[in-house]
């Protein structure tokens, strides 16, 4: 047995990194009681039975609205152009670049629509419909596609038509024609996109030719895709092998799902999102919840509930776990870096994370989903439409408006998991501003800024797969519906696809469970999916979440470990953590003083393997309790603060530069880090003109040797760095635009560069607050430039102790000199 006795102060550890996450909240609780205070219509009373109707309707009008201006204006082509009102057809139409690879030529936003005319009700012009798609659509082009885009709009639109098709044959006495064309053309398209998967990783191209396959001569450079682009196949591969018999898509789809969890990064449980397919390494290790990997955890989860695959479901909860601890920040989801998670790599939010509630109330995890969501109606409310990516102050980031679901579709899940009338009041603003500031003569137009208002050229085929789908959903009841939604999956494109496939089987797998993962992993989610699945799963959406579950943060097997460095006295899980591995805590002494002692015994653990992590707790708790002795702690605590990559700008008090202080600061992607002791001291110098866009400073001259300050904006921060660089400048400091912004109240975030790697000066950013304080020492003595040093903040804390034990060790032997002279 092992003994010590410690004091509970190391709950006092994570203080500060508590204080800064309420503080955030803080700042949003500001941020929401502004917009509400100008806010009289307040969504808080139920929503009548016949208004409810009234938006429903509207919602189907809405659809029609943009149907009809498609089907007459421009059918056969992939997309509507709603303010040239005309089609808009690969090579033909203008190319607006990469963005083009969603079209194919081949009917897409037809294709995408079908499903939506069967859940309306409209049985005749789906039959219509899909005569049309089977008279018309071909793919046999020499046209370069995205697998992705064409996997969840196409060939999840055929199979959710033909699914639907049979489905009406049965019910509804129709469509008697029918024999299964439409899935045929799925297997076809299928085919097509299958050469992308001859990867040695198995890993799917981001792209392919629909005639040529990979010998295109343009695709032989390809490399890089992205972690959604491959991780978004499963569900309809899989269902596509189910229907047709034919395995080989389930097969590639399970083997790229495979690859890419080998991927994670193993200390993180997180992924980047950008990857190369040949060799498995990370292009952009940024992670996140929104673009580049968004529906890659929407298709883990969702596997596991349209397959009953296990092994899904613990990927996704070993993510999920993942997400929530390092990228979720109150109600915020801020990238960081895979492989340094503590430190944020973006300042801002893209829109495609809305759809990030909505997974979180399939998955159970109620509470959060309900802020997040909050947070983005506000976000809403602020600017009218939802930006395409906004800042964490909630300021528009891209300002564009593409008329995308992902908002309506957590309003419609959270709706449905709760019956809470405030989302169909949320729907209905989002129905009318959509009414009002995007419907135009031919159909519904994008918005190219919301600042602005001002129409794109441009309906995505989602705004009628998606958009109107789930605002159609939300108003209506489970008896307007010819089917019963709940027996159904939702694909990222909001197709349906029954979950009655799982048991149409498949011959290629076992399901057993692979080894890198184990039971607990399921026994973790709340409510246990363990007793869920399939029982409850596949029944109504309402029986899934019955409130929010407590993450706990167990100390067994399939958990991270507690560490002693983690460990909070006033943290229930923790101390049932601690409990379990065997550890039993008595107060000692006076209990003000919080002193208690541990007493460790093998007998006491839950398992051996916990008693193991019991024994590596004490001497953890040991260790810290030595540093702690030693002054150390404070360093710690410090670097806990900051985390790791905080960087410091410090800058004389004095003129004899003894005193110092130091100012938060953020790294850069881009450029060189400067590592342990490495610092980078000269005079402060501001660029002319201060944004460092234009080809040239005026005061290049000046620059040169000195550190240069340059204001955001205008440009990227990159091409600010190059700017210095050439200058001569030694490093570069960026300040913030955005008057009163702070690292105290906002998350610390590194500037992100364009992939190459010329910067070699360092490069911070600092929030205004902190700027001002700089700026202030700076004409505190006009005439005397100010000396600063950048190094990492937690570098600076250190040589400041140094400093300090210098000082102090002098002093004590001073005063052992003086004292015979003094007793003299
Ligand atoms: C849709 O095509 C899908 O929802 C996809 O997963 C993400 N982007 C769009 C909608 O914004």
């Amino acid at each position: 047995m092992i003994m010590m006795t410690t004091t509970s102060s190391t709950s006092s550890l994570s203080c500060s990194a508590q204080r800064q996450h309420w503080l955030v909240l803080l700042a949003l609780f500001i941020f929401v009681a502004s917009v509400l205070s100008t806010e009289s219509s307040m969504p808080t009373q139920n929503m009548s039975h016949k208004e409810r109707t009234e938006l429903k309707e509207e919602a189907r009008e809405m659809f029609y609205h943009a149907y009809r201006a498609y089907m007459e204006n421009a059918y056969p082509a992939d997309e509507l152009m709603p303010l040239s009102c005309k089609g808009r057809y690969r090579g033909v139409t203008p190319s607006r670049g990469d963005m083009d690879d969603i079209l194919g030529n081949f009917s897409m936003t037809l294709v995408d629509t079908l499903d939506t005319l069967v859940l309306l009700g409209d049985f005749a012009e789906f039959e219509h419909a899909v005569k049309l798609v089977i008279r018309d659509v071909q793919f046999d082009s020499d046209i370069i596609v995205s697998v992705f885009e064409t996997n969840i709009r196409m060939v999840g639109g055929l199979l959710s038509a033909h699914i639907l098709s049979e489905y009406l044959q049965k019910q509804a006495d129709v469509m008697h024609w029918y024999k299964g064309e439409l899935l045929e053309m799925a297997r076809e398209l299928g085919y097509r996109l299958l050469p992308a998967f001859n990867t040695s990783t198995g890993i799917p191209h981001a792209r392919v030719n629909l005639r040529l396959g990979m010998k295109d001569p343009q695709l032989k450079v390809s490399r890089e895709t992205c972690t959604a682009c491959a991780g978004t196949i499963l569900l309809e591969f899989a269902a596509l092998s189910r229907l047709t018999g034919d395995p080989i898509f389930e097969v590639r789809a399970h083997a790229a799902m495979d690859a890419l969890w080998k991927l994670r990064h193993r200390g993180s449980d997180l992924m980047g999102t950008v990857l190369n397919v040949h060799s498995g390494d990370w292009v952009r290790r940024d992670s996140g919840v929104g673009a580049g990997i968004d529906s890659y955890y929407e298709y883990l989860f969702k596997s596991y509930v349209l397959l009953g695959d296990d092994k899904y479901l613990a990927r996704f909860n070993r993510h999920y776990n993942a997400v929530m601890k390092y990228v979720s920040e109150g109600p915020m989801l801020l990238d960081v870096l895979m492989h340094r998670p503590h430190a944020k790599s973006r300042n801002f939010m893209d829109s495609l994370l809305a759809f990030w509630p909505g997974l979180q109330v399939l998955s159970g995890d109620l509470k959060p989903a309900v802020q997040t969501h909050e947070m983005l109606y506000q976000v809403m409310q602020m600017h009218t439409l939802i930006p395409e990516a906004f800042t964490v102050d909630f300021q528009i980031h891209w300002g564009q408006h593409h008329l995308r679901p992902e908002f309506i579709e957590s309003t419609y899940f959270l709706y449905r998991a709760t019956g809470d009338h405030h989302y169909l009041q949320v729907g209905k603003r989002a129905l009318k501003t959509l009414q009002q500031y995007t419907k135009v003569a031919c159909g519904y137009a994008a918005v190219s800024d919301v600042r602005t208002g001002k129409h794109d050229d441009r309906m995505d085929s989602f705004v009628l797969s998606e958009t109107f789908k789930y605002l159609y959903l939300l108003f209506s009841e489970p008896q307007d519906l010819i089917i019963n939604v709940d027996e159904f999956v939702f694909t990222t494109e909001a197709h349906l696809l029954p979950l009655s496939i799982a048991q149409l089987g498949n011959s290629t797998f076992s399901f057993r469970q692979s080894d890198d993962h184990n039971v607990l992993d399921f026994m973790r989610t709340c409510p246990s999916s363990n007793k869920l699945f399939p029982e409850k799963v596949r029944k109504p959406l309402r029986n899934f979440i019955t409130g929010s579950c407590p993450r706990t943060t167990g100390s067994g097997s399939g958990g991270k470990r507690l560490s002693a460095l983690d460990f909070q006295a006033s943290n229930a899980d923790h101390l049932r953590a601690v409990y379990d591995m065997g550890i039993t805590m008595v107060s000692v002494g006076d209990r003000s003083q919080g002193k208690v002692r541990l007493f460790h015994s093998f007998y006491n653990a839950k398992s051996h393997e916990e008693g193991e992590m019991g024994l590596q707790f004490m001497q953890e708790m040991l260790e810290l309790t030595k540093l702690q002795s030693m002054n150390q702690l404070a360093q710690l605590q410090v670097r806990s603060k900051y985390k790791d990559l905080t960087m410091a700008v410090a800058f004389a008090l004095d003129e004899h530069l003894q005193d110092w202080t130091a100012l938060m600061a953020g790294p850069s992607h881009f450029s060189p880090e400067l590592i342990g002791e490495q610092f980078v001291e000269g005079d402060l110098v501001l660029a002319k003109p201060i944004r460092a866009c234009n080809e040239k400073l005026t005061n290049a001259e000046e620059v040169k040797g000195k550190i240069l300050v340059a204001e955001r904006g205008d440009c990227t921060f990159v091409s600010k760095a190059r700017l210095a660089q050439q200058a001569g400048a030694t490093a570069l400091i960026v300040c913030d635009n955005v008057p009163g912004s702070s690292g105290e109240t906002q998350p610390m975030f590194a500037m992100s560069g364009d992939g190459n790697d010329d910067v070699l000066i360092p490069v911070v950013f600092m929030y205004s607050l902190e700027f001002g304080k700089l700026s202030t020492a700076m004409q505190r003595r006009p005439q005397t430039p100010l000396r600063v040093r950048i190094m990492q903040m937690v570098e600076f804390k250190r040589w400041q102790l140094a400093k300090e034990a210098h000082q102090n060790e002098t002093a004590a032997t001073t005063a052992t000199t003086q004292k015979p002279d003094k007793e003299l």
